[in-house]
Order: structure tokens, then sequence, then C-alpha cells
């Protein structure tokens, strides 16, 4: 399967910073959601779960066809909640509906990382809306349950290596667990809508006790509230994960500096870009004083 990115050449930077920027105000705006955390988080992991399908064996899922849209991809059990950023982007879709499902789920992502503070994240469009027939099927996505071996596996057929795999959990530090989603309760820390290199400050400094939550199911809580799912535990418990999670809790530039090349590749995996192809870094509404 090849997915080469169709790049318009009548749009420019401004128009998906105009994009950006409708994100960003109605981010700002419905600040009510999720107990006030808003809208951040889910939107990136929307971005994140519509990418997260990726499998390099034969280039199939991935951001590129916009699946996320169709049925079978969206009620996949691991995307519950996700209709919430999926509404949220609707109205943004309808006035600008000449951008690709695809480039609008990865461009809220970013968008939501930078507003929170986190890194400036490189993106391109080129993302073609496929039919239906391209759905990946469900499981892609990663189960919560289980440990370092899994989770290095997990993201090898997302092509990430151990730094990448590491950097790319470091998002934990945004949103929470809902126990009518996923099954796990709480917050991973308490700045819940900052992009900061706070979960593995938790990480490594909380006292940490698997239990089981009110569904049965186990993670990892500490005494203030915070909870690990056994995945992220499985990020102090492998000692290569280890050196990398005592890196990033201590040098906060190192962390960013690696989550934003890895999330631009995994926004873009399975995509060609032609030669040239241009590469935008978007003005959070702050640079722009808005
Ligand atoms: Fe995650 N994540 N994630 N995650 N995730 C959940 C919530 C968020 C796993 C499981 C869960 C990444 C990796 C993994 C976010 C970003 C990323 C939840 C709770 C589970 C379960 C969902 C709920 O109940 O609403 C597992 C397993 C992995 C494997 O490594 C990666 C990578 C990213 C992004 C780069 C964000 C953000 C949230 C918060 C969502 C919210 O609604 O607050």
């Amino acid at each position: 399967i090849v997915h080469i990115a169709a790049i318009n050449k009548d749009r420019t930077i401004d128009d998906y910073q105009r994009i950006y920027n409708k994100i960003a105000e109605k981010i700002r705006e419905d600040d009510e959601y999720d107990g006030y955390i808003g809208y951040g988080p889910v939107l990136v992991r929307l971005g994140w779960h519509s990418s997260g399908t990726y499998n390099k064996e034969n280039n199939s899922g991935g951001s590129y066809g916009g699946t996320y849209r169709f049925k079978l991809e969206n009620s996949d059990p691991s995307n519950n909640g996700l209709q919430n950023a999926a509404q949220f982007l609707d109205p943004i879709y309808k006035e600008f509906n000449w951008i690709s499902h695809g480039d609008l789920y990865t461009l809220g992502a970013v968008c939501a990382i930078q507003e929170a503070q986190g890194p400036k994240i490189k993106w391109r469009p080129g993302r073609v809306d496929l039919p239906e027939s391209a759905t990946p099927e469900n499981g892609r996505l990663p189960d919560a349950v289980n440990g370092a071996d899994y989770v290095r596996k997990f993201y090898a057929r997302l092509r990430m290596n151990d730094r990448e795999a590491v950097a790319l959990t470091g998002a934990h530090c945004l949103g929470r667990t809902h126990l009518k989603n996923s099954g796990f309760d709480g917050p991973w820390g308490a700045a819940s809508s900052s992009f900061t290199n706070e979960f593995f400050i938790n990480l490594l400094n909380e006292q940490w006790k698997l239990q089981k939550n009110a569904a049965g199911n186990k993670q990892y809580d500490s005494p203030k509230g915070y909870m690990m799912l056994e995945t992220d535990y499985a990020l102090i418990q492998d000692p290569i994960y280890l050196k990398i999670v005592k890196e990033y809790a201590n040098n906060e530039a190192s962390f960013f500096k690696d989550f934003a090349s890895s999330f631009q590749k995994l926004l873009e995996n399975g995509i060609d870009y032609p030669k040239g192809a241009p590469e935008y870094i978007f003005k959070t509404l702050d640079d722009q004083d808005m």
C-alpha cells in the first residue's frame, strides 16, 4: 500500500493557521469540558488514535485516510470517549470542508499540544480521505494491561524505538482516564491541561501501589490520587526505559525535543511526501497576541 501526500498548491500556511486558530479559540471557549480540563487532551488522543493503527508490515492504517470517521473504526472499544473530540471538530470541518479528515485530526492534536504550552510540532498537509474499505480492523491500539515486552513490540509496529516510545507516552501528562471509557480511573498528575514532563517526575517519585479499581481493573495508584497504567509503570520496570524516564524527568527540554520529533513521525507514518513538500510550524494564539 502506497499513500502519497496530495499537496494542494492553492493552499498556504495561512489557510492552515486559520484552522489552527479556530481550534485553539474553541479549546479556550469550551473550557468547562471534563471538569474544566478542557478539550485539549481528548483532541491529542484523537490525533494519536487515528494514527496509531499504523502497521509497518504492509503500510496499512495510520492517519492518511482519515478512516476514524467510519463506524467500524470509531466504534472500536479502544476509541471510547473520542466521539467528544470528533464532535468538537465537526463545526470546524463544516467551515473548512476543503481539509481532509486525516489532516484535521492531526492538526487538532498539534494545536492542542502547542496551546497547552507543549513543544512546537512540525506538521505537513496532504492526507486524503480514503473509502471505508481502507478502514483498519479493530484491535490495533494498545492494551494497557501489559508489561515492557508488549510495549516495545507494540511501538516497533509503529517504527518507534525505545526513546520514541518513552517520549510519546509522556503525553499522559495531559488529561485523565475515565472509568466509563476505558475502565481505568484518575489522572496521571496535577496539571492535566498543561504539557510538561510531570508524567516522568510522578512515575519516579510517587508511592505507587497496584490495586483493583471500581471496574475490577488493575492500575497503580498513589496517595495523591494519581494513577499509572501497567504499560506506564513498565517504563520504570525495564532498565533501558528507566534510564530514559530519568533523563526526561530531569531535563524537560530533552523530553520536548524528542516528543516533537516522535509525534510528527507518528502522525506521518506511512505517508510519502514529495520532495519539497511544505513543513509548517504554527504560531500559538499567545504568539499572535490573540
Ligand atoms: Fe494514552 N490512554 N495510551 N497515549 N492517552 C488514555 C488516555 C490518554 C494508553 C492507554 C490510555 C499514548 C499511549 C498509550 C493520551 C495520549 C497518548 C487512556 C484513558 C488509556 C486507557 C482513556 C479514557 O478513559 O478516556 C496506552 C496503553 C498507551 C500505550 O503506550 C500515546 C502515545 C499518546 C499520545 C502521544 C491522552 C492525551 C489521554 C487523555 C485523554 C483524555 O480524554 O483526557
